[in-house]
């Protein structure tokens, strides 16, 4: 079980992660050692769960005072842009994505903090990455800006780890899938607005073609594999750049015929747009061996779980 003195920092807390990130950290470390901060307002499922800060995680100076005058010895950084808004605005995305992360990286060996969790992606891979139980170490040869950023950024907590002890972990999330706060302009996207749209409409029009196959999770996995691995020993962490870690890898035809198992009139459309080759870009599926003789990594949500799921908690 992790120290009870830790006091923590979620940064990009009102987005699709960053909300039920900070509510399970709230459970875990009690709800006044985990602040929450974002550029945009509280989420309005965070109200009254504890602490909100108003925060620019490019503002350096206001970082370091927070973390100062709150007693942070976590941070966990979720403030990016995904790979869909990323290639309308590359630089903004760089900028953001880079320098977020050296800020925190810097204040975390300044204040010698405890630890700092950072999400890369599986928009590291590029098209020569193999497309099929995707390894650990391989060709990465990313495409998007997004996923240049992601790569770097695996290469600077790695050079903060060796060279200055920063206890930084990170994991490659898949596309994640979620009903509580919504996605944030993301190729895998389309997997979230499906289960609205087949409930409010009974029609789903999908900007990927119907044999696209992505690695995808359940957010509830993808909070487990982050606590699980942020609890872990450090010296079970053989990987300090970034972990793969996979959920399923389905089609948005199969998840259209999953969806249709409970809406038996649901229909499906496909107009792929510029997102399509982004999607083309990643492998299918992910080889998550290392994760799981590191810290015991295992999914427990496939397709038709996530569906039923899914759906029985829209409804509600
Ligand atoms: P999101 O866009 O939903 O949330 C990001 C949050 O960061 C937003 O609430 C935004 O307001 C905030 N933010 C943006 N700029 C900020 C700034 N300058 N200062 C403070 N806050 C700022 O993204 P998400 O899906 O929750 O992703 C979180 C992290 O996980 C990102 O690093 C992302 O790359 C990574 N990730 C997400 C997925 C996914 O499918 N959601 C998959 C792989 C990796
Ligand atoms: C995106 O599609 O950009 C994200 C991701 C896989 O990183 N969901």
């Amino acid at each position: 079980m992790p120290a009870r003195k830790d006091k923590i920092l979620v940064i990009g807390a009102s987005g699709q992660i960053g909300v039920e990130l900070t509510l399970a950290l709230r459970k875990q470390y009690g709800n006044n050692n985990v602040v929450a901060s974002d550029l945009r307002e509280e989420n309005p499922l965070l109200k009254g769960t504890g602490p909100y800060v108003s925060m620019d995680v490019m503002n350096k100076e206001m970082l370091h005072v927070q973390v100062i005058r709150q007693n942070i010895t976590q941070i966990y950084l979720l403030a990016a842009i995904l790979s869909a808004t990323g290639e309308k605005n590359p630089n903004l995305a760089w900028h953001l994505n880079m320098q977020g992360l050296l800020n925190v990286l810097d204040i975390a060996r300044e204040e010698k903090l405890h630890k700092v969790y950072w999400p890369s992606s599986i928009a590291v891979f590029g098209p020569t990455s193999p497309k099929q139980l995707c390894p650990q170490q391989t060709v990465i040869e990313p495409t998007t800006v997004y996923g240049i950023s992601k790569y770097a950024g695996e290469f600077w907590c790695n050079y903060y780890f060796n060279r200055y002890g920063v206890d930084v972990r990170s994991i490659r999330y898949p596309g994640l899938i979620s009903y509580k706060s919504a996605p944030g302009g993301g190729t895998t996207d389309y997997a979230v607005e499906i289960y609205t749209e087949a409930l409010e409409q009974k029609k789903y029009n999908c900007f990927l073609s119907e044999d696209t196959y992505l690695p995808m999770m359940y957010m509830p996995d993808a909070i487990r594999a982050t606590l699980e691995l942020m609890n872990a020993p450090a010296d079970q962490i053989s990987v300090r750049t970034s972990y793969n870690v996979s959920g399923m890898s389905f089609s948005p035809k199969e998840i259209g015929a999953s969806i249709q198992a409970h809406i038996p009139d649901f229909t499906m459309t496909y107009k792929p747009d510029s997102r399509q080759q982004i999607a083309d870009s990643w492998p299918q599926s992910i080889d998550d061996s290392v994760a799981n003789k590191d810290w015991g990594w295992k999914p427990q949500y496939d397709l038709s779980l996530m569906t039923k799921d899914m759906l029985e908690n829209l409804r509600k």
